[in-house]
């Protein structure tokens, strides 16, 4: 069963902007933002509207960067997350009650806290080389508990 997902990595000069997720999955974790699909959307609005709606900016320039699929021990279900690197943007990053988001200058960002796959395709993420992967993990993180990688393939693409 698979389920696809969003993920919107904004920067700006040398910072990142993360979100700390308030509730609901991966809660008590920096992350970008992102969620479900609504209705028809395609994946590209799906991602203009999460990030709209949990820090409050309207993307101008973006690109779809990787594509991981997410999955956990003992579940069937598969989160195929489609990640987007933000450019440009319009508005001020603004608290919402998913996401608490914060700039992290690039010397600063908070791997420890973040999902335990993160740090693999942050390189990528930086350097703009588009990557594929997956990663099985022991179970979801939230704020106590960082999720355990059981396997993971990470590799660069040609194109998504
Ligand atoms: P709602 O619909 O508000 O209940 P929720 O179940 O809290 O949503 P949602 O929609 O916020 O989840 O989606 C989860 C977000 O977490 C997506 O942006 C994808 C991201 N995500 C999931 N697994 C991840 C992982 N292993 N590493 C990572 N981001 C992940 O960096």
């Amino acid at each position: 069963m698979k389920k696809i997902l969003t993920l919107c990595m904004v920067f700006k000069q040398e910072e990142i902007l993360l979100g700390m997720k308030k509730r609901g999955f991966g809660v008590g974790r920096w992350n970008g933002f992102g969620g479900k699909l609504d209705g028809n959307e395609t994946i590209e609005e799906g991602a203009i509207r999460e990030l709209k709606e949990e820090a409050g900016i309207v993307p101008t320039k973006m690109k779809k960067v990787g594509i991981l699929e997410f999955s956990f021990q003992n579940d069937p279900k598969i989160l195929e997350t489609h990640i987007f690197k933000v450019y440009e943007f319009n508005g001020e990053p603004s608290e919402s009650e998913e996401m608490k988001p914060q700039w992290f200058n690039f010397k600063d960002i908070p791997f420890p806290q973040m999902w335990s796959d993160d740090i693999y395709w942050f390189p990528n993420l930086m350097n703009d080389t588009l990557f594929k992967g997956s990663f099985l993990f022991d179970r979801s993180s939230d704020s106590e508990y960082s999720a355990k990688i059981i396997s993971q393939e990470l590799s660069e693409v040609e194109s998504l």
